[in-house]
């Protein structure tokens, strides 16, 4: 397989992302597909720095600066990463991308959601992956998956009421773009929905 395909997947915290970016990629593998796989924020030197900024720095920082560092390592992995990728013929997996600034910094912080849009063309020269997995899950249901691992993550410890209101977010996007987000139930056992992301992919790829 040689195309340029981006995929996306999404979800709250501990929907389960890692897990399925993780055996989304060992199946590509298998497949000898030509893959890369990387993650937001973070996926070049500095974004990894700015990650840190963004999740472990300055608690109280306005929410527009939020935004903007989140938009500043898309900008960065976006031109050295992503973009060359796929002029490669590459398939990019990518473990959160433009919804997660959508449903969190807008969304969830309250910010202009067309200013967030903007902005985000502007880091991307207007690109959307092709196919994007949501998982849906119940903030309750992510948030006990999670007990006993620490992250200090300031986003992840604005608590519960802020993943409800993120995932309502989550919805509302998914509903606006449904040829390109598939919804996946992640309240589901691993190796369900894993092999529903597989199944989708496929069917995608052989209609392509
Ligand atoms: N952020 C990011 C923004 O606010 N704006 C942005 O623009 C961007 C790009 C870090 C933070 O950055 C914010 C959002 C985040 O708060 P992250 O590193 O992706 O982003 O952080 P998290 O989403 O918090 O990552 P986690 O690793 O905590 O959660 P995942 O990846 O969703 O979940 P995962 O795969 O680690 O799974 C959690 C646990 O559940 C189990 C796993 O084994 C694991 O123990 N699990 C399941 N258990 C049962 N059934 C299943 N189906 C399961 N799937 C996984």
């Amino acid at each position: 397989m040689k195309k340029a395909f981006f995929i996306s997947f999404e979800g709250i915290d501990g929907s389960g992302k890692t897990t399925h970016t993780r055996i989304f990629c060992e199946f590509l593998r298998s497949i000898g597909a030509d893959f890369i796989s990387t993650r937001e924020p973070g996926g070049t030197p500095l974004g990894e720095d700015i990650r840190n900024f963004a999740l472990k720095k300055y608690k109280d920082k306005s929410v527009k600066a939020e935004l903007y560092l989140f938009e500043a390592s898309r900008a960065e992995h976006f031109e050295k990463v992503i973009q060359p990728a796929l002029n490669e013929g590459k398939i990019v997996v990518i473990d959160r991308f433009c919804d997660s600034t959508l449903a969190y910094q807008g969304y969830g912080n309250k910010n202009d959601l067309e200013a967030v849009e903007f902005v985000d063309d502007f880091a991307t020269n207007n690109t959307k992956p092709d196919l994007t997995f949501y998982l849906d899950i119940d903030p309750r249901e992510a948030l006990a998956r999670r007990i006993g691992r620490s992250t200090n993550d300031i986003i992840e410890d604005r608590g519960l009421l802020y993943q409800d209101i993120v995932r309502k977010g989550y919805l509302e996007i998914y509903n606006k773009n449904k040829h390109r987000i598939v919804l996946i139930d992640a309240n589901r056992s691993v190796s369900e929905v894993a092999d529903e992301i597989k199944d989708v992919f496929l069917q995608r790829i052989n209609n392509e």
